[in-house]
């Protein structure tokens, strides 16, 4: 009974505390707040969340660590409710290109495994923006044994892309980290 009572008074003590600070406004600290949070974050509390970086457009960018093979990356992204990502402008390659700043090779969704030498993003639309490293996309280059259909945006050299394996051969390709957009 005496824990009680001294608790209590140390709770009232407490509330004296903040009444003496805060006044008459107390009891409006909670709404004010949420009010507050709701406009500095600008969008509806139900908004799609962005595990990784929202470029200034819109669109999210997540960067998953993998390594994995083209198809499983493809199944990763799906799994987080997007594809392999889709660049449409430099804006948005340079939003990549930040998130992947120490990651040495990363897929992107463009692909041209439907048609050799044509590239695609997931859902089929040709690329209208492209960052190509000098010499790329090469497929492997003269005397490849191995096909290079799938793309990966490279960060240790500034976020220029070049198309490579989507899983092996040659031994050594073909796995890399991966980028999802939605
Ligand atoms: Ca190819
Ligand atoms: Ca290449």
């Amino acid at each position: 009974m005496v824990v009680r009572i001294l608790v209590g008074l140390l709770a009232f003590a407490g509330c004296g505390a903040e009444l003496a600070d805060d006044g008459q406004k107390q009891t409006l600290t909670p709404d004010a707040g949420l009010t507050r949070d709701a406009a500095i974050d600008g969008s509806p509390i139900d908004a799609r969340p962005c595990p990784g970086v929202k470029d200034p457009g819109g669109t999210c960018f997540i960067l998953v660590t993998g390594p994995a093979v083209a198809a499983e990356a493809e199944a990763g992204c799906i799994a987080r409710g997007g594809h392999l990502a889709t660049i449409k402008n430099a804006q948005e390659n340079a939003t990549v290109t930040a998130l992947v700043s120490t990651t040495a090779s990363a897929f992107l969704g463009a692909n041209d495994l439907v048609v050799e030498g044509t590239f695609r993003w997931p859902d089929g639309a040709p690329l209208t923006y492209t960052n190509w490293r000098s010499g790329e996309p090469n497929n492997g280059g003269t005397g490849a044994t191995y096909q290079e259909d799938c793309v990966v945006i490279q960060g240790l050299l500034g976020g220029v892309w070049d198309d490579r394996p989507c899983a092996p051969p040659p031994a050594g390709a073909g796995t890399y980290a991966y980028v999802c957009s939605y």
